[in-house]
């Protein structure tokens, strides 16, 4: 009919970015090459090997440090406009500071990027995607304040070494998963487990990190180096399960992501008010003489406040929140106790590899119609959204290219809705190190043999429709490859 032919020619706009993502831990390899210092998921993975799902590591990964030229040559069989990777801080400053650069780490990453630019690929650098140097773990991480300093001169050698050509710079890669995972909880590097302030220490110290560093760029380089620093959040949707529960969703929101979007994004300034209440009044009723959510100074407060020239989202999925039902035991005290939610996933939605990702319908526009509201319609882009299968279903993932069409339809909807939405990166360029799930679950539009030492790359179906949609910007829904041979326009 009609109606539906017209929707399904929507366009998107010519300059908007199509890229996809990865992250230096997770694709490099060569962990103790050419001078590369020792990171805390080297150490984690090395001390404690057991803590991963099939007791392997990112010793060499999809060895992307050999392989790179192959990765470039893939971003160009899928037509890549842009390509976001990470910066392993530990391969440029051994020790995490900034009085010893490695060369070798400097090259490779040059190397890199110019044969991107060779290729006309736009490079996304971030800063920090997990791998902290070992030596900075040792004295806190980001428990201790001075990870603000230490960051900030870690990117002035990024900006100044790789500024020239690169334009978009995100200082943090999810600072939920460092924090409350690596911090709060045990489910990332370093496995702290210090339920009752990890998570509201590394969050403090993490956004004034990520200031610091913005001012850098701002006051250093922008002037001669013309290119944009901003953060990516990871943002599901979290809504209610009936009218009732509005407010515990909107509690588990800030927890997820408004602890660390506020001080930045809103125009107050400073952690979400809803929680910053709620801790306190636990925190007070558990026998803590202050909150253990530590507040910001006045002067960090201002120092934070609009340091960002875009919001980045990672986006995968949704839940529904319900203020009674489905709520369990959490260690006490804890941020999961302090918002005590339930989490309720209807059956019908979609079920991939990972226990925490359904396709959950229009996801992607309840997210940021919500964020486009609350914070005046920053510049944003959705910097990963992926989908995963298990290593046996090899090239087959039509459910990985029904997940991206339904996305992407979500992103269309999303432009209409008037959201200042200029890119979208699929997680992920090719299979690589899912961190604590090691290599059980695939996430790549490549398959990587990793039994090969050569590590070989095939395109999966997806990647076919992917490469359609991006050439052709919009997304034909009867789409199917001719053959599973992929080449370069
Ligand atoms: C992201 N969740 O993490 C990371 O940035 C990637 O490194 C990772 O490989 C990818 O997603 C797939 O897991 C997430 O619980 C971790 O909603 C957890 C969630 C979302 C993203």
């Amino acid at each position: 009919c009609q109606a539906a032919t017209v929707k399904q020619q929507r366009k998107f706009p010519d300059d908007f970015l199509f890229g996809t993502a990865t992250a230096s831990y997770q694709i490099e390899g060569a962990w103790n090459e050419d001078g590369k210092g020792e990171n805390i998921w080297d150490y984690m993975t090395h001390n404690n090997p057991t803590v991963i799902k099939d007791e392997s590591n990112g010793d060499i990964a999809a060895d992307s440090y050999h392989n790179y030229k192959r990765d470039v040559e893939i971003m160009r069989e899928l037509s890549l406009d842009a390509y976001r990777f990470s910066l392993s801080w530990s391969r440029i400053l051994p020790t995490g500071m900034a009085n010893e650069i490695n060369p070798a780490g400097v090259e490779f990453y040059n190397n890199y990027i110019n044969e991107m630019l060779r290729y006309n690929i736009t490079p996304m650098i971030t800063l920090y995607h997990w791998d902290l140097p070992q030596k900075l773990q040792e004295l806190g991480g980001f428990a201790n304040p001075y990870i603000s300093d230490w960051f900030a001169d870690y990117a002035r050698v990024v900006y100044k070494s790789f500024g020239d050509r690169v334009k978009h710079f995100i200082t943090f890669n999810e600072p939920r998963e460092i924090c409350f995972e690596g911090y709060g909880a045990a489910t990332k590097a370093p496995i702290l487990n210090s339920t009752a302030i990890g998570t509201y220490l590394c969050a403090k110290h993490l956004v004034i990190a990520h200031a610091k560093a913005y001012y850098v760029y701002d006051k250093e380089f922008r002037e001669a180096q013309g290119g944009q620093c901003g953060i990516t959040i990871s943002v599901n949707w979290f809504g209610a399960h009936t009218p009732e529960d509005e407010y515990a969703a909107e509690l588990k929101r800030q927890a997820e992501w408004g602890i660390y979007a506020e001080p930045i994004f809103s125009s107050q300034g400073g952690f979400p008010k809803e929680l910053s209440q709620r801790i306190a009044e636990k925190s007070a009723a558990q026998g803590y003489a202050k909150s253990r959510l530590p507040e910001f100074t006045d002067e960090e407060k201002a120092l934070v406040q609009g340091a960002s020239d875009f919001f980045g989202v990672n986006h995968y999925t949704g839940y529904l929140i319900s203020a009674t039902q489905n709520r369990v035991q959490n260690p006490v005290p804890s941020l999961p106790d302090d918002v005590d939610i339930g989490v309720v996933v209807p059956d019908e939605w979609p079920k991939s590899a990972s226990t925490w990702l359904t396709l959950s319908p229009n996801s992607i526009l309840y997210a940021l119609s919500h964020l486009k509201e609350r914070y005046n319609n920053p510049i944003f882009y959705i910097t990963e959204n992926g989908w995963s299968t298990p290593p046996e279903s090899g090239l087959n993932d039509d459910m990985r290219a029904t997940y991206y069409r339904a996305a992407l339809e979500s992103v269309l909807d999303t432009l209409d809705a008037g959201v200042n939405l200029k890119g979208y990166m699929a997680w992920s360029l090719v299979d690589n190190f899912e961190w604590m799930e090691g290599y059980t679950e695939r996430f790549g539009l490549y398959n990587v043999d990793f039994e090969d030492p050569a590590r070989t790359r095939t395109p999966r179906k997806s990647a076919f429709v992917y490469k359609h949609i991006v050439n052709n910007r919009f997304i034909d829904h009867s789409y199917e490859p001719e053959s599973m041979i992929m080449t370069i326009d």
